[in-house]
């Protein structure tokens, strides 16, 4: 593990940067799900990019009324996460899965997948007795491979920045409450993994794709190779070699049916292996201009980007988003966008409360 962390650029960290840090990667969770959820489940054309360019530069309007975009399951969830570890510092798993089941009961129309309110029926119903029983048995035993964990992660990240293990230790149990598959769990690690790392890049210094995609495929190189079974054939990297295709479609100069090869081969879908590599590649491909989006912001133009690939649009945004944010600082965040969104000061006051729990 010493040797990935060397690659980690640790002596750029600015503490000074990291509370705002804290509340981009937050708010870009919250606006990249709440700006993405009416198109969840579409297919994006070339005339629904128009529209969608409209849309974002409306949300940017001082004369628009709001907070009219609710959140959806994405940020229900990662709000208990983030709860959770402000509220007890050595991780209580437990307490963690009650949050969920509580917002869960509370909330319940805010878009939940389907399988997985019945893990939350059933930890209800068990009082909580065996916490990873439920997902465990979910799918004849094979778990989950939906986006749920990874969609809710960014807290994880922000909170164990200095401590790496403990950060993909705590993102595989967090994950596993409610997913246990492979798929499910190493996609929550890898958007952990490309959260964290974008902390520690200075936004004045444009990052090199190749350079950050790199970094993220040596650490989950070493996360897939937990889970050989030692014989030396077969071995399974799943997300190492979807990373490397993200790295061949970044070679590519863009042009506007890429978005439909990108969505065929990196997915767009409510798998995380479908949605997870693919937020990333939204992020990496944003860092530069996109001719279908008119904007210079790296923030925005990576969340409008996740939304015009389509499929799920909500969960890709809000990964995209946690990952622009922790690489660009709240000062990226268009308030009067920001506060279009549900939940947009609540966020904040989260972020903050994240930060004082965490840096001493
Ligand atoms: N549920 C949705 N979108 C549906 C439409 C919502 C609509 N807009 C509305 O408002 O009502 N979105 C949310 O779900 C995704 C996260 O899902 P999560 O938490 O991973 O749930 P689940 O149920 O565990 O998995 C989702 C589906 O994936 C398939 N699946 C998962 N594992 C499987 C396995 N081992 N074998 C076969 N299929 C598996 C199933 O179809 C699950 O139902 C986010 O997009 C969030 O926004
Ligand atoms: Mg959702
Ligand atoms: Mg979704």
């Amino acid at each position: 593990m010493s040797n990935i962390i060397k690659h980690i650029k640790m002596s750029k960290i600015d503490i000074n940067l990291l509370k705002s840090k804290f509340r981009g990667s937050l708010l870009g969770s919250l606006l990249g799900d709440c700006l993405g959820a009416p198109y969840e489940g579409d297919r994006v054309t070339s005339g629904d990019k128009i529209i969608i360019q409209k849309y974002f530069d409306t949300l940017e309007s001082p004369e628009l009324k709001g907070p009219i975009r609710c959140y959806t399951d994405d940020t229900a969830m990662m709000k208990s996460v983030a709860k959770c570890l402000i509220d007890k510092p050595e991780v209580d798993y437990k307490y963690m899965a009650k949050l969920f089941v509580k917002e869960y009961f509370s909330e319940p129309n805010r878009g939940y997948g389907q399988s997985v309110v019945d893990v939350f029926s059933k930890l209800r119903k068990s009082k909580f007795d065996d916490i990873y029983k439920p997902a465990s048995e979910q799918f004849s035993g094979s778990g989950s491979f939906g986006n749920g964990g990874a969609m809710r992660i960014a807290p994880v990240a922000l909170y164990f920045y200095n401590n790496y293990e403990a950060m993909i230790d705590t993102a595989k149990k967090s994950t596993q409450i409610t997913h246990t598959n492979t798929l499910g769990v190493n996609g929550a690690v890898l958007q952990c993994i490309a959260v964290h790392q974008a902390l520690f890049y200075d936004c004045k210094e444009l990052i090199k794709p190749e350079e950050f995609s790199n970094e993220i495929i040596k650490k989950i190189r070493a996360v897939e190779k937990e889970n050989d079974d030692g014989l030396g054939i077969d071995d399974f990297n799943p997300y190492e070699d979807k990373m490397k295709t993200v790295q061949s479609f970044l070679n590519i100069k863009y042009h506007d049916e890429l978005d439909e090869e990108v969505a065929q081969n990196l997915g767009n879908s409510i798998g995380a292996y479908e949605s997870v590599p693919t937020a990333i590649y939204c992020f990496l491909r944003a860092l530069n201009e996109i001719p279908t989006i008119n904007n210079n912001n790296i923030f925005r133009r990576t969340i409008q980007y996740a939304v015009t690939l389509g499929g799920d649009t909500d969960t890709i945004a809000c990964m995209a988003g946690a990952i622009a944010g922790a690489y660009m600082g709240e000062e990226a965040v268009n308030k009067y966008m920001g506060k279009q969104c549900e939940g947009y000061q609540e966020i904040i006051e989260m972020a903050d409360n994240l930060y004082a729990a965490c840096v001493k």
